[in-house]
Protein backbone atom coordinates (compact mmCIF):
# COMPACT_ATOMS: atom_id res chain seq x y z
CA UNK A 1 0.00 0.00 0.00
CA UNK A 2 3.07 2.18 0.70
CA UNK A 3 4.79 1.66 -2.12
CA UNK A 4 4.56 4.77 -4.23
CA UNK A 5 5.69 6.71 -1.72
CA UNK A 6 9.04 4.72 -0.72
CA UNK A 7 11.14 7.71 -1.64
CA UNK A 8 9.81 9.94 1.40
CA UNK A 9 9.33 7.32 3.78
CA UNK A 10 10.84 4.99 5.73
CA UNK A 11 9.58 2.25 8.15
CA UNK A 12 9.39 3.42 12.27
CA UNK A 13 13.10 2.51 14.13
CA UNK A 14 12.69 -1.51 15.42
CA UNK A 15 11.60 -0.76 18.90
CA UNK A 16 9.18 1.57 17.83
CA UNK A 17 7.68 -0.54 15.66
CA UNK A 18 7.44 -3.09 18.00
CA UNK A 19 5.83 -0.71 20.44
CA UNK A 20 3.02 -0.05 17.67
CA UNK A 21 2.16 -3.42 16.63
CA UNK A 22 1.03 -4.35 20.40
CA UNK A 23 -0.83 -1.03 20.77
CA UNK A 24 -2.43 -1.21 17.10
CA UNK A 25 -3.09 -4.74 16.59
CA UNK A 26 -6.74 -6.01 16.59
CA UNK A 27 -7.58 -9.49 18.22
CA UNK A 28 -6.55 -11.11 14.98
CA UNK A 29 -3.68 -10.01 14.96
CA UNK A 30 -3.90 -7.23 11.95
CA UNK A 31 -1.86 -4.04 12.18
CA UNK A 32 -4.85 -1.38 12.21
CA UNK A 33 -3.05 1.99 11.58
CA UNK A 34 0.24 1.39 10.59
CA UNK A 35 2.94 4.01 11.51
CA UNK A 36 5.98 5.55 9.17
CA UNK A 37 8.37 8.32 9.30
CA UNK A 38 8.75 10.42 6.80
CA UNK A 39 12.68 10.61 4.97
CA UNK A 40 13.72 13.37 7.65
CA UNK A 41 12.17 11.22 10.28
CA UNK A 42 10.07 14.88 11.31
CA UNK A 43 6.30 13.60 9.75
CA UNK A 44 4.66 10.77 11.51
CA UNK A 45 2.37 9.31 8.86
CA UNK A 46 -0.47 7.02 10.48
CA UNK A 47 -2.18 4.87 7.56
CA UNK A 48 -5.37 3.19 8.22
CA UNK A 49 -5.03 -0.58 7.31
CA UNK A 50 -8.24 -2.07 6.74
CA UNK A 51 -8.49 -1.96 2.86
CA UNK A 52 -10.89 -4.95 2.81
CA UNK A 53 -13.57 -3.05 5.07
CA UNK A 54 -12.70 0.72 3.08
CA UNK A 55 -11.01 1.05 6.14
CA UNK A 56 -14.41 1.14 8.11
CA UNK A 57 -13.42 3.16 11.24
CA UNK A 58 -13.89 0.32 14.04
CA UNK A 59 -13.82 0.82 17.84
CA UNK A 60 -10.21 -0.87 17.62
CA UNK A 61 -9.12 1.05 14.85
CA UNK A 62 -9.67 4.28 16.63
CA UNK A 63 -7.96 3.14 19.72
CA UNK A 64 -5.05 2.54 17.65
CA UNK A 65 -5.36 5.90 16.07
CA UNK A 66 -5.63 7.30 19.56
CA UNK A 67 -2.59 5.85 20.64
CA UNK A 68 -0.44 6.59 17.61
CA UNK A 69 -1.96 9.98 17.77
CA UNK A 70 -0.75 10.19 21.45
CA UNK A 71 3.29 8.73 20.60
CA UNK A 72 3.52 11.08 17.72
CA UNK A 73 2.87 14.37 20.21
CA UNK A 74 4.69 13.32 22.92
CA UNK A 75 7.20 12.37 20.50
CA UNK A 76 9.94 15.40 20.06
CA UNK A 77 11.71 14.78 16.72
CA UNK A 78 7.69 15.08 15.00
CA UNK A 79 6.80 17.90 13.96
CA UNK A 80 3.64 17.03 11.90
CA UNK A 81 1.78 14.52 11.26
CA UNK A 82 0.08 12.32 7.92
CA UNK A 83 -3.25 11.13 8.27
CA UNK A 84 -4.39 8.82 5.31
CA UNK A 85 -5.96 5.52 4.38
CA UNK A 86 -3.23 5.11 1.69
CA UNK A 87 -3.42 5.58 -2.10
CA UNK A 88 -7.42 3.59 -2.38
CA UNK A 89 -9.41 4.58 0.10
CA UNK A 90 -9.66 6.78 3.09
CA UNK A 91 -12.19 5.65 5.11
CA UNK A 92 -15.86 4.48 4.40
CA UNK A 93 -17.51 5.79 7.51
CA UNK A 94 -18.06 4.16 11.20
CA UNK A 95 -18.27 0.34 11.75
CA UNK A 96 -21.90 -0.24 10.49
CA UNK A 97 -21.47 -4.04 11.35
CA UNK A 98 -20.13 -3.05 14.75
CA UNK A 99 -22.95 -0.54 15.27
CA UNK A 100 -25.96 -2.23 14.27
CA UNK A 101 -27.28 -4.21 17.15
CA UNK A 102 -26.33 -1.22 19.49
CA UNK A 103 -28.79 0.11 22.39
CA UNK A 104 -28.83 3.56 23.37
CA UNK A 105 -28.73 2.54 27.31
CA UNK A 106 -25.14 0.94 26.44
CA UNK A 107 -24.20 4.08 23.71
CA UNK A 108 -24.95 6.79 26.16
CA UNK A 109 -23.66 4.99 29.72
CA UNK A 110 -20.24 4.11 27.52
CA UNK A 111 -19.97 7.51 25.59
CA UNK A 112 -19.67 5.63 22.26
CA UNK A 113 -17.64 7.33 19.73
CA UNK A 114 -16.53 9.98 22.75
CA UNK A 115 -13.16 9.41 22.35
CA UNK A 116 -13.12 9.50 18.49
CA UNK A 117 -12.82 13.27 18.35
CA UNK A 118 -9.31 12.84 19.91
CA UNK A 119 -7.48 13.96 16.84
CA UNK A 120 -9.07 17.49 17.77
CA UNK A 121 -6.83 18.09 20.86
CA UNK A 122 -3.89 17.06 19.22
CA UNK A 123 -1.80 19.92 19.13
CA UNK A 124 1.21 19.46 16.44
CA UNK A 125 -0.50 20.20 12.94
CA UNK A 126 -2.00 17.16 11.22
CA UNK A 127 -2.44 16.93 7.30
CA UNK A 128 -4.90 14.73 5.97
CA UNK A 129 -4.23 12.55 2.88
CA UNK A 130 -7.23 11.73 1.13
CA UNK A 131 -7.86 9.31 -2.02
CA UNK A 132 -11.13 7.13 -2.59
CA UNK A 133 -13.87 7.17 0.25
CA UNK A 134 -14.42 9.62 2.95
CA UNK A 135 -17.67 9.11 3.98
CA UNK A 136 -19.71 9.47 7.06
CA UNK A 137 -17.14 8.82 10.41
CA UNK A 138 -14.54 9.11 7.59
CA UNK A 139 -15.34 12.84 6.03
CA UNK A 140 -15.57 13.73 9.93
CA UNK A 141 -12.12 12.16 10.67
CA UNK A 142 -11.24 14.12 7.79
CA UNK A 143 -12.23 17.50 8.07
CA UNK A 144 -10.78 17.15 12.07
CA UNK A 145 -7.37 17.33 10.11
CA UNK A 146 -5.88 21.27 9.81
CA UNK A 147 -4.95 20.84 6.64
CA UNK A 148 -6.99 18.63 3.76
CA UNK A 149 -4.95 17.14 0.60
CA UNK A 150 -6.99 15.01 -1.71
CA UNK A 151 -7.57 13.57 -5.41
CA UNK A 152 -9.84 14.87 -7.73
CA UNK A 153 -12.03 11.66 -7.51
CA UNK A 154 -11.99 11.51 -3.85
CA UNK A 155 -15.89 11.07 -2.82
CA UNK A 156 -16.48 12.88 0.14
CA UNK A 157 -20.34 12.53 1.81
CA UNK A 158 -22.33 12.04 4.90
CA UNK A 159 -24.49 9.51 3.71
CA UNK A 160 -25.91 8.01 7.57
CA UNK A 161 -29.35 9.84 6.63
CA UNK A 162 -29.72 6.33 4.17
CA UNK A 163 -29.16 4.28 7.51
CA UNK A 164 -31.29 6.19 9.48
CA UNK A 165 -28.65 8.21 11.80
CA UNK A 166 -27.36 11.76 11.79
CA UNK A 167 -23.29 12.47 11.34
CA UNK A 168 -22.34 12.02 15.47
CA UNK A 169 -18.60 13.34 14.52
CA UNK A 170 -18.87 16.88 13.62
CA UNK A 171 -20.33 15.82 10.34
CA UNK A 172 -22.96 18.59 11.32
CA UNK A 173 -20.87 21.36 12.10
CA UNK A 174 -17.30 21.20 11.23
CA UNK A 175 -19.51 20.78 7.75
CA UNK A 176 -21.35 23.65 7.95
CA UNK A 177 -18.51 25.84 8.95
CA UNK A 178 -16.30 24.65 6.01
CA UNK A 179 -19.15 25.05 3.09
CA UNK A 180 -21.98 26.92 4.46
CA UNK A 181 -25.15 25.98 5.66
CA UNK A 182 -27.14 25.50 2.53
CA UNK A 183 -24.20 23.21 0.63
CA UNK A 184 -24.09 20.99 4.46
CA UNK A 185 -28.03 20.74 4.59
CA UNK A 186 -27.98 19.35 0.85
CA UNK A 187 -25.02 16.74 2.29
CA UNK A 188 -26.34 15.97 5.43
CA UNK A 189 -30.09 15.86 4.33
CA UNK A 190 -30.00 14.01 0.84
CA UNK A 191 -26.67 12.15 1.56
CA UNK A 192 -25.05 13.77 -1.73
CA UNK A 193 -21.11 12.61 -2.45
CA UNK A 194 -19.03 15.39 -3.90
CA UNK A 195 -15.72 14.53 -5.41
CA UNK A 196 -13.01 15.83 -4.83
CA UNK A 197 -13.04 18.54 -7.50
CA UNK A 198 -16.00 20.30 -6.03
CA UNK A 199 -14.48 19.54 -1.71
CA UNK A 200 -12.11 21.93 -3.00
CA UNK A 201 -14.12 24.81 -4.41
CA UNK A 202 -16.45 24.32 -1.51
CA UNK A 203 -13.57 24.40 0.92
CA UNK A 204 -13.89 21.37 2.32
CA UNK A 205 -9.92 20.21 0.48
CA UNK A 206 -7.11 22.87 0.43
CA UNK A 207 -5.00 20.98 -2.12
CA UNK A 208 -5.43 18.24 -5.01
CA UNK A 209 -3.18 16.70 -6.52
CA UNK A 210 -2.30 16.77 -10.02
CA UNK A 211 -2.31 13.75 -12.49
CA UNK A 212 -0.24 10.51 -11.08
CA UNK A 213 0.62 12.34 -8.10
CA UNK A 214 0.67 9.98 -4.82
CA UNK A 215 -1.87 11.95 -2.04
CA UNK A 216 0.73 10.60 0.53
CA UNK A 217 3.53 11.69 -0.86
CA UNK A 218 2.24 15.28 -1.45
CA UNK A 219 0.64 15.50 2.14
CA UNK A 220 3.90 14.79 3.29
CA UNK A 221 5.34 17.40 1.28
CA UNK A 222 3.00 19.71 2.93
CA UNK A 223 3.65 18.65 6.64
CA UNK A 224 7.62 18.98 5.82
CA UNK A 225 7.31 22.61 4.56
CA UNK A 226 5.56 22.85 8.25
CA UNK A 227 7.92 20.98 10.16
CA UNK A 228 10.71 22.91 8.08
CA UNK A 229 9.26 26.11 10.48
CA UNK A 230 9.65 26.80 14.42
CA UNK A 231 7.85 24.67 16.57
CA UNK A 232 6.38 27.47 18.30
CA UNK A 233 5.45 29.48 15.72
CA UNK A 234 3.51 26.47 14.19
CA UNK A 235 1.58 25.67 17.27
CA UNK A 236 0.42 28.95 18.10
CA UNK A 237 -0.71 29.61 14.01
CA UNK A 238 -2.63 26.61 15.06
CA UNK A 239 -3.97 27.18 17.83
CA UNK A 240 -5.11 30.82 16.77
CA UNK A 241 -6.82 29.74 13.58
CA UNK A 242 -8.40 27.06 15.92
CA UNK A 243 -9.77 30.08 18.22
CA UNK A 244 -11.58 31.43 15.11
CA UNK A 245 -13.73 28.24 15.28
CA UNK A 246 -14.77 28.59 18.94
CA UNK A 247 -14.90 32.17 20.10
CA UNK A 248 -16.50 35.53 18.96
CA UNK A 249 -14.32 37.86 16.76
CA UNK A 250 -13.72 40.32 19.33
CA UNK A 251 -12.37 37.24 21.73
CA UNK A 252 -10.58 35.41 18.63
CA UNK A 253 -8.85 38.74 17.69
CA UNK A 254 -7.37 38.99 21.15
CA UNK A 255 -6.43 35.74 21.82
CA UNK A 256 -4.30 36.07 18.12
CA UNK A 257 -2.77 39.53 19.57
CA UNK A 258 -1.82 37.46 22.67
CA UNK A 259 -0.52 34.95 20.45
CA UNK A 260 1.76 37.43 18.03
CA UNK A 261 2.91 39.89 21.16
CA UNK A 262 4.26 36.58 22.95
CA UNK A 263 6.17 35.53 19.96
CA UNK A 264 8.37 38.74 20.60
CA UNK A 265 9.46 36.67 23.50
CA UNK A 266 10.87 33.90 21.51
CA UNK A 267 14.46 33.55 19.81
CA UNK A 268 13.06 32.15 16.55
CA UNK A 269 11.42 35.78 16.12
CA UNK A 270 14.48 37.18 17.00
CA UNK A 271 16.52 34.73 14.44
CA UNK A 272 13.98 34.76 11.73
CA UNK A 273 13.70 38.45 11.43
CA UNK A 274 17.53 39.05 11.64
CA UNK A 275 18.21 35.66 9.41
CA UNK A 276 15.55 37.95 6.74
CA UNK A 277 17.45 41.07 7.03
CA UNK A 278 21.05 39.18 6.57
CA UNK A 279 19.45 37.85 3.58
CA UNK A 280 20.14 33.71 4.59
CA UNK A 281 18.28 31.19 6.12
CA UNK A 282 17.09 31.17 9.70
CA UNK A 283 18.17 28.36 12.48
CA UNK A 284 15.19 26.98 14.26
CA UNK A 285 16.29 26.31 17.82
CA UNK A 286 11.80 25.83 18.60
CA UNK A 287 12.94 28.86 21.72
N1 LIG B 1 -18.78 -0.25 7.78
C1 LIG B 1 -18.51 -1.56 7.70
N2 LIG B 1 -18.14 -2.18 6.56
C2 LIG B 1 -18.02 -1.43 5.46
C3 LIG B 1 -18.28 -0.05 5.45
C4 LIG B 1 -18.67 0.55 6.69
N3 LIG B 1 -18.90 1.87 6.82
N4 LIG B 1 -18.10 0.42 4.21
C5 LIG B 1 -17.73 -0.62 3.46
N5 LIG B 1 -17.68 -1.75 4.20
C6 LIG B 1 -17.34 -3.09 3.78
C7 LIG B 1 -18.47 -3.74 3.00
O1 LIG B 1 -19.42 -4.29 3.88
C8 LIG B 1 -17.71 -4.78 2.22
O2 LIG B 1 -17.40 -5.86 3.09
P1 LIG B 1 -17.67 -7.38 2.58
O3 LIG B 1 -16.71 -7.55 1.43
O4 LIG B 1 -17.33 -8.18 3.79
O5 LIG B 1 -19.09 -7.43 2.16
C9 LIG B 1 -16.39 -4.09 1.89
O6 LIG B 1 -16.27 -3.02 2.85
C10 LIG B 1 -16.38 -3.48 0.51
O7 LIG B 1 -17.51 -2.64 0.39
P2 LIG B 1 -18.55 -2.75 -0.84
O8 LIG B 1 -18.59 -4.14 -1.36
O9 LIG B 1 -19.82 -2.14 -0.40
O10 LIG B 1 -17.79 -1.82 -1.90
P3 LIG B 1 -18.44 -0.96 -3.07
O11 LIG B 1 -17.29 -0.47 -3.88
O12 LIG B 1 -19.52 -1.72 -3.76
O13 LIG B 1 -19.16 0.29 -2.34
C11 LIG B 1 -19.27 2.10 -0.76
C12 LIG B 1 -18.37 1.22 -1.66
C13 LIG B 1 -20.19 2.95 -1.64
C14 LIG B 1 -18.38 3.01 0.07
C15 LIG B 1 -20.15 1.20 0.14
O14 LIG B 1 -19.29 0.25 0.80
C16 LIG B 1 -20.88 1.94 1.21
O15 LIG B 1 -21.90 2.56 0.94
N6 LIG B 1 -20.39 1.89 2.48
C17 LIG B 1 -21.02 2.54 3.59
C18 LIG B 1 -20.80 4.03 3.56
C19 LIG B 1 -21.52 4.68 4.71
O16 LIG B 1 -22.74 4.65 4.80
N7 LIG B 1 -20.76 5.31 5.63
C20 LIG B 1 -21.30 5.97 6.78
C21 LIG B 1 -21.31 5.03 7.94
S1 LIG B 1 -22.17 5.68 9.31
C22 LIG B 1 -21.07 6.70 10.04
O17 LIG B 1 -19.94 6.85 9.61
C23 LIG B 1 -21.56 7.37 11.25
C24 LIG B 1 -20.54 8.32 11.78
C25 LIG B 1 -20.82 8.62 13.19
C26 LIG B 1 -19.59 9.14 13.85
C27 LIG B 1 -18.48 8.19 13.65
C28 LIG B 1 -17.22 8.76 14.03
C29 LIG B 1 -16.05 8.10 13.37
Amino acid sequence: MLSRTSTLLRPATASFARVQLRAMSSTSGEQLVVPTRSSSNKVSILTLNRPKALNALSTPLFQALNAELEKAEADDEVRAIVITGGEKNFAAGADIKEMKDKEFAEAYTTNFLGSWSKIASIRKPIIGAVAGYALGGGCELAMMCDILVATPKATFGQPEITLGIIPGMGGSQRLTTLIGKVKAMDMVLTGRKIDGVTAEKWGLVSRLTGEGESVVEEAVKVAETIAGFGKVAVQAGKEAVNGSLDLPLEQGLRLERRLFQQLFATQDQKEGMAAFAEKRKPTWSDK
